[in-house]
């Protein structure tokens, strides 16, 4: 088989999709050219507005993700969408539930979509989609949304992954607001408050309002608001952000081109702030912490007897060693 080489790089940097299908192919493959191909894309990265988009799952990401992506395109922009799902085996339904849904995006040339599912482990996943997110803005593609089902570290790892992060609510889901359990509350940049046409969705607006400190608990006490002006969204005077609060219907579009122009206001507000070469450099710090960590524990792993490993989980299940002094001595014996 001939190997995926540098030659698929001018090809798709010249807009071949083919090109950039097979360099997505050979990234998620872990071929042996992968990281030779991203160090070829990487002077072509730089340019794309990374938008992550998590939430509780059924919250409407995807739909909603689909209805942005066409708002993108209807603004004259180029689209990369990456749906992420780390509880989906590889050909699981939802995924192909995702793709039925943005069947309606499929011909556009301006628009890329690949579904990414969990091989291995989670880490693995987040590596993949970090890498997938440069093959994209090498690409040119100029914003690039990507789905994430806010499970565990998932969300966690969008937001260092992206400069903007949606997070998506819902009401009627059991908790008023999902974010709470996940804790997601602290990478919100922006919150859509999804399925709007449905029963208490104001109460999860209110509620999201109540966590942030703008509208106080409902204690039943009559309540001298009128005056008093809540902050706005958006850019604060002492440099912060206010992350708004959009009420979206995304099956039928309700919301989203408001929630699009949000999420450019809080890009030009990053780039305003020097926010923006901050967000690269904790990019950029993630990425190379990820692969030396990944190359060391490689390195290690080649430099021990091969079952060296299994035998000193044995010894730690055992209580014959403790894992810290395991770790000592494999590293002692690894140099
Ligand atoms: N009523 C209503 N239903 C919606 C809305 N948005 C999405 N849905 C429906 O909600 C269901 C879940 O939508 P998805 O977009 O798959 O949700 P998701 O968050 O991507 O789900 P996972 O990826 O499985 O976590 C689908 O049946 C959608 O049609 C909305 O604004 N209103
Ligand atoms: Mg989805």
């Amino acid at each position: 088989m001939p190997s995926p080489g540098a030659s698929l790089i001018p090809d798709l940097l010249a807009g071949s999709r083919r090109a950039l299908a097979q360099t997505i192919s050979a990234i998620e493959d872990g071929v042996v050219e992968a990281p030779a191909l991203l160090s070829a894309l990487y002077p072509h990265t730089g340019r794309a507005h990374v938008i992550g988009v998590t939430g509780a799952p059924g919250t409407g990401k995807s739909t909603l993700v689909n209805a942005l992506a066409k708002a993108y395109r209807a603004a004259g922009k180029t689209v990369g969408v990456i749906a992420v799902d780390p509880t989906s085996p590889f050909s699981g339904g939802a995924l192909l539930g995702d793709r039925v849904r943005m069947r309606d995006l499929a011909g556009d040339p301006g628009i890329f979509i690949r579904s990414m599912a969990t091989r291995g482990s989670l880490g693995g996943l987040a590596r993949a989609t970090a890498d997938v997110i440069s093959v994209l803005d090498a690409a040119g593609f100029e914003r690039i949304l990507v789905e994430t089902v806010g499970v565990g570290q998932a969300e966690v790892d969008i937001a260092s992954a992206a400069h903007t992060t949606l997070v998506v609510e819902a009401p009627g889901l059991g908790d008023e607001v999902q974010a709470i359990k996940a804790g997601v509350l602290e990478i919100a940049d922006l919150f859509a408050v999804n399925k709007a046409d449905r029963e208490g969705a104001d109460r999860t607006v209110l509620v999201l309002q109540m966590m942030q400190g703008l509208a106080p608990a409902p204690t039943g006490h009559h309540r001298a608001t009128a005056g008093s002006a809540l902050p706005q969204p958006g850019p604060q005077e002492d440099g912060s952000w206010l992350p708004p609060i959009l009420k979206t219907v995304a099956t039928r579009g309700d919301g989203v081109e408001a929630l699009r122009e949000w999420i450019e206001r809080h890009a030009a507000y990053l780039r305003a702030l020097d926010g923006w070469s901050r967000r690269e450099a904790a990019r950029a710090a993630t990425e190379l912490e990820r692969i030396l960590r990944d190359r060391l524990l490689a390195h290690l792993l080649a430099a021990l007897p091969a079952d060296r490993l299994a035998q000193m989980v044995t010894a730690i299940v055992r209580r014959e060693i403790d894992p810290y002094t395991a770790a000592e001595q494999l590293l002692t014996q690894a140099v």
